[in-house]
């Protein structure tokens, strides 16, 4: 089942003009939402940053927020998804092929729902990575369709045998080409800023949260390179990641070489709040 604009169809009913700006340009946004024993995590909050990232582009919702959330928990109960994720994406909609904006746009909303499993051995014995040039454009902050940069690094990681490249933008290392970057040295969280240089992760501001209520330091302040390499503790986080750490970098070992303490703590933190949607009765 395809949720288009405010209808749910089967896929084979579904089409898609080769005109919509969203294949032409790339122009639109997009958010990945987790679904657990068939309740969403934090669809608020992906809410909210989907009407952020129209705003910053000017697409326009074709319906009101409340109504797509009614339609993607239909859509949820329609596809019996029980562990999985929620894509749904929002272009300009189609016009004839120029590039600036068609005058009365209409965007075309699509939603679908795909099973996922918990990566969990990642999750216990962490994961290698390579750090990469950031070479995307300065508006990491909207969640855009256009991934052309995420994609080319992320190919780059893929043919290093590495699951995540992290990415560094003159000095400062910004975030994964699909996840959040924390740091923790001696006891200390570090994570980027949220402002144009990353995207603003669902599963980051989880982690804030918690360290916060954990009293663990936690410093949104940039970290170059080097502090990256002899950090403690690397972790990348994101809605399908979750919290992996990352045991090697650039074939150099991050602190013991494994999992650390402080992951292993914002974990089960973490797996708590998991623990409550999946318990939860509506
Ligand atoms: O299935 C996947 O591999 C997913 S689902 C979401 C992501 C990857 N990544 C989102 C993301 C991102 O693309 C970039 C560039 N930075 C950070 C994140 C993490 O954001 P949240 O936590 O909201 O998923």
């Amino acid at each position: 089942m395809i949720l288009l604009q405010d209808k749910l169809f089967q896929r084979s009913e579904v089409h898609i003009d080769i005109e919509d700006r969203g294949f032409q340009f790339g122009d639109g946004i997009y958010e990945v939402i987790r679904v657990y024993n068939g309740k969403s995590f934090g669809m608020a909050e992906h809410m909210e940053r989907l009407e952020r990232s129209a705003k910053e582009i000017q697409i326009h919702l074709p319906y009101p927020i409340e109504l797509l959330v009614e339609r993607l928990n239909d859509l949820v109960r329609a596809t019996n998804l029980k562990d999985g994720q929620i894509y749904i994406q929002i272009t300009r909609g189609v016009f004839e092929r120029m590039h600036h904006f068609p005058i009365h746009p209409q965007s075309t909303l699509v939603a679908y729902t795909k099973e996922t499993v918990r990566p969990i051995d990642k999750m216990e014995n962490g994961i290698s990575a390579i750090t990469t040039e950031d070479i995307r454009w300065l508006r990491c902050d909207i969640k855009s369709l256009n991934l052309l940069g995420n994609v080319l690094c992320k190919q780059q990681a893929k043919e290093a045998n590495c699951e995540e490249a992290i990415l560094i933008r003159g000095n400062t290392v910004t975030e994964g080409s699909s996840t959040n970057v924390f740091i923790i040295k001696e006891g200390t969280l570090f994570t980027h800023p949220a402002n144009n240089y990353i995207l603003n992760g669902i599963t980051r501001n989880e982690i804030i949260q918690i360290a916060k209520s954990e009293y663990l330091p936690i410093k949104e302040e940039a970290f170059d390179k080097e502090m990256l390499l002899d950090a403690d503790e690397v972790i990348v986080t994101s809605t399908t990641m979750e919290i992996t750490p990352v045991t090697m970098i650039n074939d150099h070992q991050i602190g013991s070489g494994e999992r650390g303490p402080i992951t292993k703590k914002l974990q089960m933190k973490f797996n708590e709040k998991v623990e409550e949607v999946q318990n939860a009765t509506n």
